[in-house]
């Protein structure tokens, strides 16, 4: 009997639900469709972000599905993500201020610390002398001040290693309710996983089928011999397959889509599972990170001066 994994609990009590629809490279113009589309088949969970330049269409979607009464405003978890451009205290609530205005929301039920990166305030781009020092323990501060008015409803962090995250801990009054990281059968994040559980953070997946979409990321996770075994065994597609596997790896996972046939099928996991003879075999999958950030380090510019510091060794 498959596990009917739809939500996991988050360090506030709220509960995350397990698949959210990804908006990351859904350009305005499709991002609505395909908002519009999931909701209607039945997720619950947006993965927002101020830097993807889609929140306002997703606002007026959202605006028109609440007033049709397709769906309440408190059936749905909303995250957003604050942009490295805005890391100084005082700007933290004027993002999240222009995502609400853009969402047409009064609060998001998550707010990220999108990267431990900083960049010069406006700027625009990723050119190494956009990058500044870091001051994550003042931008923490600003979005615990968030927390607090209930703007968002949880906050967290995203693309921290657990070092970065341990780091925050030590500091923080309200700890991360989320670390959102990279993750999928070919970057599994074992230690960091582990890390964040002895915490009470949870660990929320992006790239959950290795982003296929970003060809300059070489990505080929759905190719993998081992998921596309899975998959014919089953009778499911590879998609599925890495969907499932982050659910019952205990992480909720955001695959994107603007095509309505595949936000459906990624929404298709929860009737079934992954035996455990076949769900062993993928702790044997060869790793590599995917989404370097290689844009966020440089020599000269910035607070890290290599992949290495970027990622705490974790590459
Ligand atoms: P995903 O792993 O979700 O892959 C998305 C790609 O897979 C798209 O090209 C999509 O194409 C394609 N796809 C979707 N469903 C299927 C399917 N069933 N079969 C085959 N191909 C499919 O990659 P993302 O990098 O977009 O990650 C998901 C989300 O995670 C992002 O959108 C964003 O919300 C979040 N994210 C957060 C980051 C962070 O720094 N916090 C970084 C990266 C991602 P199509 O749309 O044409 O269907
Ligand atoms: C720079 C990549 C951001 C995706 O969330």
């Amino acid at each position: 009997m498959a596990k009917d994994i739809r939500f996991f609990e988050l360090n506030t009590g709220a509960k995350i639900p397990s698949v959210g629809l990804g908006t990351w490279q859904s350009e305005p113009g499709v991002v609505g469709q395909a908002v519009a589309s999931a909701i209607k088949v039945g997720y619950r969970h947006i993965d927002c972000a101020q830097i993807y330049g889609n929140e306002k269409e997703i606002g007026l979607v959202l605006k028109k599905l609440f007033e049709d009464g397709v769906v309440k405003r408190e059936d749905l978890f909303i995250t957003s993500k604050l942009w490295c451009t805005d890391h100084a205290p005082e700007d933290v609530p004027e993002a999240l201020d222009r995502t609400l205005w853009d969402l047409q929301l009064d609060y998001v039920d998550l707010y990220l610390i999108h990267w431990p990166v900083r960049m010069k305030k406006g700027s625009i781009g990723f050119k190494p002398e956009n990058l500044v020092p870091t001051d994550i323990p003042s931008t923490w501060k600003a979005m615990e001040a968030l927390y607090d008015s209930g703007k968002a409803r949880a906050i967290g962090v995203s693309n921290f290693s657990w070092k970065k995250l341990g780091d925050l801990l030590d500091v923080a009054c309200v700890p991360p309710a989320v670390n959102q990281v990279e993750c999928h059968p070919s970057w599994q994040q074992a230690k960091l996983h582990e890390f964040c559980k002895s915490k009470g953070v949870y660990l929320s997946g992006y790239s959950p089928l290795g982003s296929p979409g970003s060809i300059w990321l070489k990505s080929n996770v759905l190719k993998h011999p081992l998921l596309n075994m899975v998959a014919d065994k089953l009778g499911k597609s590879p998609a599925q397959v890495a969907i499932r596997w982050g659910l019952q790896m205990g992480h909720s996972v955001l695959p994107k889509s603007i095509h309505e046939d595949r936000i459906k099928e990624n929404f298709d996991v929860f009737t079934w599972s992954i035996p455990d003879d076949l769900f062993a075999k993928f702790s044997e999958m060869e790793q590599a990170r995917l989404l370097r950030g290689t844009s966020f380090f440089h020599e000269t510019f910035g607070e890290y001066r290599s992949l290495e510091e970027l990622w705490d060794g974790e590459i």
